[in-house]
């Protein structure tokens, strides 16, 4: 079913005899890309990729701002059999040096900006050829391009073959790099496309960063392999997304994007007639889908994912989408609800782990085999590590996390990687990181920290010790001194009674 380079051709197929046609429309300015051009430019990445001595199956890092090149970047990935690894803007040096020694990619595209910090760690990561992208689309990266031909072949890939590597934090606070195959990318965004009905007519409205699955696999994809188009903004401006309704017909976002959307005058007549608004990456309050509903007419329709999955569960196109759920699992997707302990299924309607299957989900961990062992089951069903339940009805509700991590604006953050760098500075005897209610972030960062008893401690200056090894949306918004971190009676902390007591601090 999955011939070789099924995914290039997949991502180019429905664009075949419309190299006139718009792929992306650049908010602001309206600058038009063809697809062709993109697909011209994405040959010519490949061909730059082979001549800087890539090789099948070698790891190509970017950390830049979201532009088209950057997207040219991903597919010249695909074509040169090469696997791309993008990385988080917001990435500190400190950050990134782990990704790149982890990684030794071959090639580490980067802001110009961050060239001499990062040329240094690149180097002792093993990485020699370093471009360079910036927010205008210039760069070291575009004059490779420039100089090469178009008409690139792309280099033979069978469905297992890597096509990506993205980081996702650990309970442990290392960093694990997810393995995507090929056969994950297309199989996945080519039911998304199918189920929730894209086709060439579509405009999406593309707001989401493209350094994570949600903007990359799922919107990017997506809009390619229907032959659609996109409204391509650098980043998130509710008012942008409002304006551009009218022009568009589907909006993907995180939670946060529908909450602060609401807050914008003239919504309702906006988004009449979009055709479609999908959220994920977080829970969505059951109050913004009603909120959103009233206003708009429309019904969000939700969707449940991971880096290491794809997208797993659906909303239906047609049918009841309803709050509070993730809907149905994705045609070619298993799912079941097991117990933490047993690992046997759980009846309908019981809580337990949700653990899923399918040609949708990762090939393992990169370089860690234990930690492949300990979540992907040898029957290929994957532990996800979220708390979920089935009801009668078949929809699927997560209804929490067995894994301690915080979900804010959409970007996960793994408590343990904070409470290291809190624990080691001065004066500091413990710290817990828990993620409390926020109305903006619908989870938002805390630390609570025990000082040494001869310590005074500023909280600022604590966040300021951290900061320039955290990337921003990680670091603590609030932090609390407390003489005692509450323990259970096997001496572990009870992070649940700190979210209780803290749960009203910015509601
Ligand atoms: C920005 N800040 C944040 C966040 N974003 N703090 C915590 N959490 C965040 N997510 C910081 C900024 O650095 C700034 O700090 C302050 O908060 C206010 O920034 P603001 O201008 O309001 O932020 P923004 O630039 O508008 O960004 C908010 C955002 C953004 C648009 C919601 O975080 C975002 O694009 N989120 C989407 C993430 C995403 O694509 N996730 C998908 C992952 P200061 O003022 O102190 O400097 S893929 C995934 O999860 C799976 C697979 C799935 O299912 O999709
Ligand atoms: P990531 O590691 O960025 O891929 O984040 C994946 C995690 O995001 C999942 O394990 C869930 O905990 C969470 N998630 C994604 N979509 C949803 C959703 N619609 N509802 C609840 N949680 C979600």
């Amino acid at each position: 079913m999955y011939d070789q380079n099924h995914l290039a051709r997949s991502l180019r197929r429905a664009s075949i005899g419309k190299d006139q046609e718009t792929f992306l429309r650049i908010h602001p300015g309206g600058r038009l890309i063809s697809y062709g051009d993109f697909f011209a430019n994405a040959e010519k990445i490949a061909a730059a990729l082979v001549a800087a001595g890539v090789k099948p199956g070698d790891r190509v890092a970017v950390q830049a701002a979201k532009t088209v090149t950057m997207l040219e970047l991903y597919v010249g990935c695909v074509l040169a059999g090469a696997v791309f690894l993008p990385l988080n803007t917001a990435y500190t040096a400190s950050e990134v040096s782990y990704f790149l020694a982890d990684a030794t990619p071959s090639v580490f595209v980067a802001d110009p900006a961050k060239l001499d910090s990062l040329t240094p760690i690149a180097n002792s990561a093993g990485t020699n050829t370093i471009w360079t992208l910036a927010a205008d689309e210039t760069g070291s990266l575009v004059d490779q391009r420039d100089r090469m031909p178009a008409g690139f072949r792309a280099i033979a890939r069978i469905a297992e073959d890597l096509a990506a590597i993205l980081y996702t934090s650990g309970t442990t606070g290392r960093s694990k790099g997810a393995m995507l195959s090929h056969r994950a990318l297309a199989s996945n965004s080519e039911t998304l496309r199918d189920y929730w009905r894209f086709t060439g007519d579509d405009v999406l409205i593309h707001a989401l960063p493209i350094f994570h699955t949600h903007g990359l696999f799922v919107a990017t994809n997506i809009t390619l392999m229907a032959g659609a188009s996109a409204i391509f903004m650098a980043s998130f401006d509710a008012g942008a997304i409002r304006d551009a309704m009218p022009g568009a017909t589907a909006l993907m976002g995180v939670p946060t994007y529908y909450v602060r959307l609401l807050d914008t005058e003239g919504l309702a007549k906006a988004a009449r007639n979009m055709r479609l608004f999908v959220s994920g990456s977080a829970p969505l309050l059951a109050e913004t889908h009603a909120n959103w509903r009233q206003l708009t007419g429309h019904a969000i329709l939700e969707r449940y994912g991971m880096t290491e999955t794809n997208m797993n569960t659906s909303n239906p196109y047609d049918g009841e989408r309803r709050a509070g759920t993730v809907g149905f699992p994705l045609p070619g997707v298993e799912v079941k609800v097991t117990d933490p302990d047993s690992g046997k299924t759980l009846p309908t309607g019981d809580i337990g782990i949700l653990e899923v299957r399918g040609d949708n989900v990762f090939s393992g961990y990169w370089q860690m085999p234990e930690k492949t062992a300990e979540e992907l089951r040898a029957n290929g069903f994957f532990i996800t590590g979220d708390l979920a339940k089935i009801d009668a009805d078949g929809y699927v509700h997560i209804v929490g996390r067995s894994k301690d991590l915080v979900i804010t604006g959409g970007y996960n953050v793994y408590p343990k990687e904070i409470e290291l760098l809190l624990d080691d500075l001065p004066g500091v005897s413990e710290s817990a990181v828990i993620g409390v209610p926020h109305p903006d972030l619908g989870e938002a960062v805390v630390g609570v920290v025990v000082p040494t008893t001869t310590g005074e401690l500023d909280p600022e200056c604590l966040i300021a010790a951290v900061a320039p090894k955290l990337a921003r949306f990680k670091q603590p918004k609030r932090l609390i001194m407390l003489t005692e971190l509450p323990r259970n009676t096997m001496g572990k902390v009870q992070k649940n009674i700190l979210r209780e007591r803290f749960a009203n601090l910015f509601t």
